[in-house]
């Protein structure tokens, strides 16, 4: 629908408006979405965001380099949450234009338009038929197979004057809500017990049916000779040479992003009893409650689904004395913020950059039609306390084993959101992502393909499905590593493949259906992100270098993304080659026994990588604040200028989508990327900058 037809059809508010300012395309969808259903209702309330265009966003990469490089002078320089706020603020002239329309249009006052902290956003609540007015546009429904309603338009316009200042509105082309809560991906796989079953013996390791001693085993310390079928933190110290941690300093403490899943303490109590006797079983994290999260829970409780309990067990078992934080983010699913919000990350952001301000404002929830909600939240299990616009310390290390497919968000909401965790690392902070579990694919069944692939009208579910955030230039991401049942912690670990039906079938315990088919390392090549300057020569030597030459990926056919990336697949290319690629480094992610509901069960994924990666970058840092130095930041430039300080990672895979995926390398790789740590090159290194 054109803006003119629009406006002759709802004449009424036509009048109130200036018919004379010209309008343009602001945001267009490249493809219609297949489950659009009926116009939303006119009087619903729809709670806008409109992201303004901040100013010196392009030097955004340019200043975190410059306190991220080794090479810069001002390494480790980080700024204040206020210098970065002022100098990302959006101009005062963007303020008032955008501001002046929607008070021109004689549909709000002042007050109705709330400003951000940081500057970046207005929100302003309106029913949907003066949206649809001011945008030019028409809301729909939009139906997902789980039967959840988002709301979204295929097009908006603004007037001219204004388009120059705004990023994007939403809800717009991006719908209100890609993702239910409760269907977020967590990224862990279980093998053990399904749920609900009487609980089982305690299997007392090894337990892997067949498994044999392998060679030169027997030398090595008792609790360290089944680690290729169990993992333990005494394993995984081995492996990466950590020494037992001692320190406690405040500034130190490590975040642990958590989001519907939680953990129970007695599950986190048995793992400390049984596998990392040095922490005192009755060791808790402290838990910031983001906006009415709540954690722990008991046992049985289905939000105990292991995710934030092995989160948990590897990072507390790793730091202790050092102490964990876990946000704990968002309402319960029920509430009726948590059932029909948007991108999972959007609410922690916002609590920990201040600018974090009306929780009902970002998701789309309302009071008609079930979309807004209201805090106090009456709805059982709600959250009942004051509408919080607050902001919450964000600790210098935070590990999030939560993903979705980059696909699902539009460009500009991810570039937008990716800008945000830049401002993190200019404050010096370091954020991890685990990379996904399903190889080059996204989560099985997302994108409507059983494998989690993409499509197009000549491929069916074999084009890859990159990973958001892994994405991110700012972010680091981290792959998965594995050992092979005959090896020991002597041996080089191989990228993280596994298929988890097949143990199940030979222990007769544990699920057998997807997604436990196949498991692999994410890794792979963002359609939206071109490689950021500190990784263009590693993955340039990746595609084209002679030794990759005869690796089976180099026969792929591939795409170059276009800006928008509206030709995904284009010329039957499975991958972009021109895209930023993840993960930046790996850790250990198999056979983690530990207790879920209290029962034994063992664990494969990302989610058990980044929680170690994270726990290693806390060490690295309280060992500088020992010295009087500030913490890493964003590590990335460090490992890329010098990747001796990981253990390179040649052997394995990431397969998915009906094809070979890709494969390690000598060097970076979008597998196992720079490698797993070696401790004691990473503090020497570490130590030794500035
Ligand atoms: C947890 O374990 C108990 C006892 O074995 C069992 O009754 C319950 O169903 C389990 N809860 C879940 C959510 O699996
Ligand atoms: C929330 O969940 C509880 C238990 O699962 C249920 O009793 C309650 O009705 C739910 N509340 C809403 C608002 O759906
Ligand atoms: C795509 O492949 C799936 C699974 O192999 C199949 O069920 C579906 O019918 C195919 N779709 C088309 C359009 O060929
Ligand atoms: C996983 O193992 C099961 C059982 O052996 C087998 O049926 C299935 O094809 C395997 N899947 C993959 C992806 O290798
Ligand atoms: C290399 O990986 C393959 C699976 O991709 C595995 O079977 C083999 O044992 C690994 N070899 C070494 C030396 O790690
Ligand atoms: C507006 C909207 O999307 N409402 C949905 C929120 O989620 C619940 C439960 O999934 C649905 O019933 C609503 O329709």
């Amino acid at each position: 629908m054109l803006w003119h037809q629009l406006l002759a059809s709802t004449a009424l508010f036509a009048c109130a408006l200036s018919v004379s300012t010209s309008h343009v395309l602001h945001e267009k969808r490249s493809v219609s979405l297949p489950h659009k259903r009926q116009r939303v209702d006119g009087e619903a309330i729809v709670p806008i965001r409109i992201g303004l265009r901040q100013s010196n966003l392009h030097t955004g990469y340019e200043r975190l380099m410059d306190v991220s490089h080794p090479k810069s002078k001002n390494y480790g320089k980080h700024l204040s949450k206020e210098e970065v706020h002022s100098i990302f603020a959006p101009a005062d002239e963007t303020v008032e234009t955008v501001k002046n329309w929607l008070l021109g249009s004689g549909l709000f006052d002042e007050s109705d338009i709330i400003h951000y902290e940081n500057k970046g956003w207005l929100a302003v609540e309106m029913p949907a038929k003066h949206a649809e007015i001011l945008f030019g546009t028409e809301y729909f429904e939009h139906e997902t197979t789980q039967g959840e309603v988002r709301i979204g338009c295929d097009e908006y316009y603004l007037p001219t004057h204004v388009s120059s200042h705004v990023d994007f509105i939403k809800p717009g082309v991006k719908l209100s809500a890609p993702l239910k809560r409760r269907q977020m991906e967590k990224r862990s796989g279980v093998w053990g017990p399904p749920r609900g079953n009487p609980r089982l013996p305690h299997f007392k390791p090894p337990y892997y049916p067949g498994w044999n001693m392998p060679p030169g085993a027997d030398s090595l310390p008792v609790d360290l000779q089944n680690c290729g079928v169990n993992i333990t933190p005494t394993c995984i110290k081995a492996l990466y040479d950590i020494p037992p941690a001692y320190l406690n300093q405040p500034e130190n403490a490590m975040g642990l992003y958590e989001t519907y899943d939680a953990f129970s303490q007695q599950d986190i109590s048995l793992f400390f009893e049984n596998f990392a006797k040095n922490v005192p079983a009755n060791t808790k994290p402290n838990v910031i409650s983001v906006d009415g999260g709540t954690s722990p829970v008991a046992p049985s409780d289905p939000r105990n689904g292991g995710e934030s309990d092995i989160d948990l067990d590897l990072s507390i078992s790793l730091i202790y004395p050092q102490s964990v934080t876990v946000y704990q983010v968002d309402d319960l699913p029920n509430s009726s913020g948590e059932t029909n919000t948007s991108g999972f990350l959007n609410t922690f952001l916002d609590s920990v950059d201040g600018s974090y301000c009306d929780y009902t404002a970002f998701g789309i929830t309302g009071d008609s039609p079930g979309i807004d909600a209201e805090y106090p939240d009456s709805l059982p299990g709600g959250y009942t306390g004051q509408l919080e616009c607050g902001t919450y310390q964000l600790t210098r290390v935070v590990s999030i084993s939560y993903g979705e497919a980059e696909v699902y968000l539009p460009k500009p909401y991810v570039e937008r959101q990716c800008d945000e965790i830049m401002k993190l690392g200019l404050q010096g902070h370091s954020i991890l992502v685990a990379s996904g579990d399903y190889g080059v694919a996204g989560y099985p069944g997302s994108n409507g393909d059983a494998e989690g692939c993409l499509s197009t009208a000549t491929q069916n579910g074999t084009i890859y499905n990159p990973d958001y955030p892994s994405g991110c230039p700012y972010i680091t991401a981290v792959g998965a590593t594995r050992l092979y049942p005959d090896q020991t912690v002597k041996d080089t670990e191989s990228a993280m493949q596994v298929n988890i039906t097949a143990f199940n079938l030979v222990t007769g315990v544990g699920p057998t259906s997807l997604p436990y088919e196949f498991f692999a390392t994410g890794g792979g090549f963002s359609n939206y992100f071109t490689p950021p300057s500190y990784q263009a020569a590693a993955v340039s030597a990746y595609l084209s270098s002679p030794s990759t030459s005869s690796l089976a990926f180099q026969s792929l056919p591939y795409y170059i993304a276009n800006a928008d990336a509206s030709n995904i697949g284009q010329n039957g290319g499975l991958y972009n080659r021109a895209g930023r690629g993840y993960p930046d480094v790996s850790a250990n992610g198999a056979f983690l026994l530990t207790f879920v509901n209290e029962t034994e069960g063992t664990f494969f994924g990302t989610s058990l990588a980044s929680p170690i990666f994270g726990a290693v970058i806390t060490l690295l840092n309280e060992e500088r604040t020992l010295v009087g130095k500030g913490p890493i930041g964003f590590i990335n430039p460090a490992l890329y200028e010098n990747p001796s300080v990981l253990n390179d990672i040649t052997n394995g895979s990431n397969p998915n989508c009906g094809s070979q995926g890709f494969q390690t390398s000598k060097g970076w790789d979008p597998v196992t990327g720079l490698g797993t740590p070696n401790y004691p090159r990473m503090l020497e290194y570490f130590l030794s900058l500035p």
